[in-house]
């Protein structure tokens, strides 16, 4: 079988005094990290869009990678070494874990039915693929916004029939991951959102986002998929609104229409910044409403200001996004999901295996780093503290709910103005410094 990534072998860790590029200095799968191994908590996976379909394209020029999996004039061809090249990747890399849309593992063909039938053969190479190598499905998804029929949205689409198209395709995209034992499957509103109000029916299409969550709920149960629905939010881009801007806007909504007990969030760095809030403020969000499910493991370029999904390096974003997840229990059925790729200078194919490399010692760092903070109660000690008006007398019975206004205004009547602490915002700084080694 031809090999796609000669130069380089199962990478491997060699502690952080190693110089080799091609080993982890901080990720060791199998070390455990509070009661679990790395590998448990971690879960990382490879998403193939980028690695493996990505061109290097940017709105400026055409693609500048050469990949020698697109070595073929025929599509079906080039599916079929594409995904034995990701295999390849995986195994080598020593990830649990892929993800993937419809479209990326095989081509789409003049028909729906065609298209079904070559993700049918694709599916049946990838199954094999998985028991060959242990790798598994974190998760599978649609790509409802590439196409042409998906230019004003897909179950926002002014037209029925789009609607329909896009449900289908979903359908069958939900089908194939079932086949594959994924632990989830993600709908992110590629452009379920709108350019202007002024041909727009906003409530109609709220409407109709929410109708087709529910068929896809129903179709869940209907094929006795057991995974993990999420929605992954994102503010802008392609669409100037997206209907599932950030966290807060996707909770509002699941609530509103009665969806909160289907569906989590998989949360994506980059979409965070996007959106105006810090990544870590978008799963504590997730975290506290109880919806934290995944992770677009990325991250953006402030100064740019639009969805580069580069790879995670930044210490103090992994540690303070798995100080999050190990607060809120860790992961269950999600994973940290490389959607991120690589330059479109960085033309060579072993290039993917450092960005990978990079990003998993960076949240192995922070794994680590987090759970000594948490362990030492270092953080934990000093918010306790903060907030321990609630847990006796006033605090408790406004909490008890057994004083309501006009016990409040007795209360403050008689005891005047209220005593100021200090928010020792510097003092949590440093202490958090402190831990990033
Ligand atoms: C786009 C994005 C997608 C989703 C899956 O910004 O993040 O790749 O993760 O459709
Ligand atoms: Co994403």
């Amino acid at each position: 079988m031809q090999e796609f990534f000669p130069n380089v072998k199962q990478i491997k860790f060699e502690g952080p005094d190693s110089r080799n590029p091609f080993a982890f200095k901080h990720y060791n799968s199998g070390e455990k990290v509070l009661g679990k191994t790395m590998g448990e908590r971690l879960r990382f996976a490879v998403c193939y869009w980028h690695t493996f379909k990505g061109t290097g394209s940017d709105p400026f020029g055409p693609g500048t990678f050469i990949r020698p999996w697109d070595a073929s004039g025929d599509e079906m061809k080039v599916a079929e070494m594409t995904l034995q090249a990701a295999f390849e990747f995986f195994s080598k890399l020593g990830v649990g874990f892929w993800c993937f849309h419809d479209r990326d593992i095989a081509p789409e063909a003049d028909s729906l039915a065609e298209t079904n039938a070559r993700l049918d053969k694709i599916v049946g190479m990838a199954e094999k693929l998985q028991d060959d190598t242990g790798v598994k499905l974190l998760w599978g998804t649609t790509n409802a916004f590439s196409h042409r029929r998906f230019m004003a949205g897909a179950s926002t689409n002014p037209s029925p029939a789009v609607f329909a198209y896009a449900a289908s395709q979903v359908k069958k995209a939900m089908e194939i991951t079932h086949r594959l034992g994924g632990s989830g499957y993600v709908f992110w509103g590629g452009r379920e959102g709108y350019e202007t109000l002024l041909n727009t029916n906003l409530k109609r299409e709220l409407e109709h986002l929410a109708i087709f969550l529910r068929m896809a709920v129903d179709h869940k149960k209907k094929i006795g998929f057991g995974g993990q629905l999420y929605i992954e939010p994102k503010p802008k881009e392609p669409t100037t609104h997206q209907y599932d801007f950030d966290c807060a806007a996707v909770y509002g909504f699941l609530i509103k229409n009665g969806l909160a007990g289907d569906f989590k969030v998989n949360v994506e760095a980059n979409h965070a910044t996007l959106a105006g809030h810090t990544f870590h403020h978008e799963l504590e969000f997730c975290a506290a409403n109880g919806i934290l499910g995944s992770v677009d493991a990325n991250r953006g370029d402030l100064l740019l200001g639009w969805d580069t999904d580069q790879f995670p390096t930044n210490i103090y974003d992994t540690t303070l996004a798995m100080y999050t997840i190990l607060r809120a229990g860790g992961f269950t059925t999600g994973g940290l999901n490389f959607d991120a790729k690589v330059r479109r200078q960085s033309v060579d194919v072993e290039d993917l295996f450092h960005a990978h490399i990079g990003a998993m010692d960076a949240f192995a760092r922070g794994l680590k780093i987090a759970a000594k903070i948490i362990e030492d109660g270092a953080l934990d000690q000093i918010v306790k503290q903060r907030y321990s008006g609630w847990d006796s007398g006033l605090g408790a019975d406004i909490e008890g709910r057994k004083a309501g206004f006009d016990e409040l205004e007795t209360y403050t009547l008689k005891n005047g103005e209220p005593a100021v602490q200090s928010g020792r915002q510097e003092l949590v700084e440093n202490v958090l410094n402190e831990y990033i080694r």
